[in-house]
């Protein structure tokens, strides 16, 4: 999976998944404590209390406008990108414009956990976007980089707006609706939709609801609000079945996943003394074991969500091997130590909790230097109380 190169500086480095992921679990504003109007803060999208009011103006212009509109979202698409992606062209559809959905990889591929969002008769090949669009909305994509072959197009259509959330996003497009306040980029679709007055049926909502439930781990990270779950609220009150929703997302795997999980955890080292005594465990999936169980590197993202949970190590490593013997690593910390500074001496980087880096080095050597650069963070941070571990 593509990184997120315009912080790390190592595009592959970082998944999609681990970004949201450390997104997510940042302190972020609570809804109510904005002064916006009853319509901004109950959504509280875009910040609320008008901070965006001249980049929706200019958005909604923008569409309507348009009778021909191009929606994109970045590469390796999540819940997020695509079911944002999604919601938008089937409202943009239901309102008469003709509508293209895209993202930038050859081939395209859709996790086989998104399979079910409705709309996907709007997806088309990167090559079929027009070279010079005349407007592109771009949803969850933190840098242009993240917009892979459709990257140049974007930049050449006469209007970009760019709806995302993520707090490295540097800034592009010619309107900027970029809200790290919002736990998810399917926020800002809500909002697109609440002032386009298009009302939600079952196949929006539950690109939308996909969108919300990805982003917040299912409802789990700190960034989830009480506007959340009255978004999702409104999104359940169509009548989705979230149930199979949330099966399809976090609890179907294939039988060949459970065999590479337990070589995976049958190699699982728990090194207390690691990361400054913090704790760190450790394991490592060997390609041969993906090919000879058929098993995609989609769907091992989520090992580290295994690793991290044993409460003795604050520090949790995936050692992940590509085809060509690339190892990607995920990390995550508790927050005793800052995995984006220990992953940045790697050349990779990331957040306090979620980082990644990749490596050309055998296992043990990889491990080795991993290890190192833990200590030294681990040494930087512990004689002052108000390192990472405090935030
Ligand atoms: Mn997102």
């Amino acid at each position: 999976m593509a990184g997120e190169p315009a912080e790390s500086g190592a595009a592959g480095a970082v998944s999609t998944f681990e970004v949201e992921t450390a997104l997510a679990v940042l302190p972020g504003p609570r809804s109510g404590s904005s002064a916006g109007s009853g319509a901004e803060s109950e959504s509280g999208a875009a910040g609320g209390a008008g901070r965006f009011e001249e980049e929706w103006r200019r958005a909604l212009e923008l569409v309507a406008g348009s009778d021909e509109i191009d929606l994109i979202c970045h590469i390796c698409p999540d819940g997020d990108a695509l079911g944002s992606a999604l919601a938008a062209g089937l409202a943009l559809r239901g309102l008469g414009k003709r509508v293209r959905v895209s993202f930038g990889d050859d081939p395209q591929v859709i996790p086989e956990s998104l399979s079910f969002l409705p709309g996907q008769e709007l997806i088309v090949p990167a090559a079929a976007v027009p070279a010079a669009p005349a407007l592109v909305l771009a949803f969850d994509a933190a840098s242009e980089e993240r917009l892979g072959l459709l990257r140049d197009k974007a930049s050449a259509a006469d209007a970009l707006v760019v709806f995302d959330h993520h707090a490295s996003n540097p800034g592009f497009g010619t309107v900027r609706l970029i809200d790290p306040s919002a736990p998810a980029t399917a926020v800002l679709v809500d909002e697109l939709l609440r002032r386009l007055r298009v009302p939600l049926d079952q196949s929006i909502a539950t690109c939308l609801y996909t969108g919300i439930a990805t982003d917040t781990g299912s409802f789990k990270y700190r960034a989830t609000t009480p506007a959340t779950h009255e978004m999702a609220g409104r999104m359940l009150a169509t009548g989705i079945r979230q149930d199979l929703i949330s099966r399809q997302l976090w609890d179907t795997t294939s039988f060949g996943y459970l065999k590479v999980l337990a070589g995976a955890l049958e190699r699982a080292a728990f090194e207390p003394e690691e990361a400054g005594g913090h704790g760190l465990v450790w394991t490592w999936v060997p390609y041969q074991d993906m090919a000879l169980f058929g098993v995609t590197v989609e769907e091992i993202e989520g090992l580290i969500d295994v690793l991290r949970k044993p409460a003795e190590a604050d520090v949790a490593l995936v050692l992940k091997q590509d085809p060509d013997g690339t190892l990607r690593g995920s990390c995550r910390s508790r927050g005793a130590v800052d995995v984006a500074a220990v992953c940045a001496r790697l050349g990779g980087g990331g957040h306090v909790y979620a980082a990644g880096f990749s490596t050309r080095e055998a296992v043990a050597d990889a491990v080795q230097r991993f290890r190192t650069a833990l200590a030294e963070v681990a040494a930087a941070a512990d004689p002052d109380s108000g390192g990472p571990g405090a935030r």
